[in-house]
């Protein structure tokens, strides 16, 4: 008897353009997953409207997501590719599971606390974003999550609602893990190495983006901040060369170790510049691709169309056991 591959689930938010952060902490761990398990790659639409999005660039930004995906490799014969608002299974768990999420554990949420520092007015799908995040990875029994390390706290909460709901009722959810790279979990600014590389952040110079041009990346790279103590260590004292080094091993494959033996006496500079040069590599191809999926229109809605009915039918395998398990009567 074959053994049952074990299920990976993830999501990207069509929320603007793709950073290297994005990349290295998630996406370019996608296509090799799909060769061992059952994947499910979708793009969260759902999640980006707890930030005001304008209509016309998220449909943009869907198919930019789309494209990248394919971009990098995923391949839909081999993993379940769709977007989350194709499927109102996600919501329909995420209500279940509202009605077992403690308001105090949401408070909590240090992903929720920095966004509604930074708006006017805090709206409730803010706060309920992780537990529409549960419900995603709950309703396909993923095993595994690839993603960055901001989302640790958001897969303990994934996992606190899977044991209490099967506490409750009976066994019921597989309790996720979240899968994260050694090196690159948490890419930093280029320009305050303390906070996180995003792409909301208002200077461009803090990040580099997936579909930057070559020259943009080597001037970006050239700009980071670093110090002046003029060793190349890898040390928390040193993080912009720290974040440097994680981009370099990343991007080239090199360990950390070596790295930091073959630029202790080449320097900053050498380092920047093998650094970009290794960037520009493996995003050159990537933008190639990217752009000859962009233009398909009609390869793009066959895939989300196809991967859309695809997750319905699993998702709703699931929720029916929800229902019918809380007491709901089938209809
Ligand atoms: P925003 O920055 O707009 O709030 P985001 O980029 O964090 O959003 P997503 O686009 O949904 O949100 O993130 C997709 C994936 O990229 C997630 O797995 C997330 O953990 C990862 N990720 C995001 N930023 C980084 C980073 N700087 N370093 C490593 N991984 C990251
Ligand atoms: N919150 C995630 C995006 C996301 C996700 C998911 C990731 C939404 N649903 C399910 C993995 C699994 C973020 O990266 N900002």
């Amino acid at each position: 008897m074959t053994e049952k591959k074990k299920i990976v689930y993830s999501g990207i938010q069509p929320s603007g353009s793709l950073t290297i952060g994005n990349y290295i902490g998630a996406l370019s761990n996608f296509a090799e997953l799909q060769e061992n398990y059952d994947c499910l790659y979708c793009v969260v639409d759902q999640h980006a409207i707890t930030v005001e999005q304008e209509p016309a660039k998220l449909r943009k930004n869907t198919l930019d997501v789309l494209a990248l995906y394919l971009a990098c490799g995923l391949d839909p014969d081999k993993a379940i590719i769709y977007i989350q608002s194709h499927v109102p299974q996600h919501v329909q768990l995420g209500w279940v599971l509202n009605t077992i999420t403690s308001l105090g554990q949401l408070n909590r949420m240090t992903q929720y606390k920095d966004k509604a520092k930074k708006s006017k007015e805090i709206y409730a799908g803010l706060l309920n974003y992780p537990v529409l995040m549960a419900a995603d990875i709950l309703l396909y029994q993923a095993d595994l999550v690839p993603v960055g390390e901001d989302q640790r706290q958001h897969i303990e909460l994934t996992r606190d609602l899977a044991e209490r709901f099967n506490h409750r009722y009976s066994p019921t959810f597989v309790l996720p893990e979240m899968l994260s790279s050694k090196v690159g979990a948490r890419i930093m600014s280029l320009q305050d190495p303390t906070s996180k590389m995003s792409k909301s952040d208002p200077d461009e110079n803090g990040y580099i983006l997936v579909l930057d041009e070559p020259d943009a990346i080597r001037r970006k790279i050239k700009r980071a901040v670093t110090d002046s103590l003029g060793q190349v260590t890898y040390s928390e004292d040193q993080p912009g060369l720290k974040n440097l080094i994680d981009i370099y091993a990343s991007f080239s494959k090199k360990s950390v170790e070596d790295i930091v033996r073959d630029y202790e006496s080449l320097g900053y500079g050498a380092l920047k510049e093998d650094t970009a040069q290794a960037v520009v590599e493996v995003l050159e191809p990537i933008q190639g691709r990217f752009k000859e999926f962009r233009q398909d229109k009609a390869l793009l809605e066959k895939i989300y169309k196809e991967g859309g009915e695809k997750a319905r039918y699993l998702a709703n395998k699931t929720l029916r056991k929800v229902h019918k398990k809380i007491g709901f009567i089938e209809g």
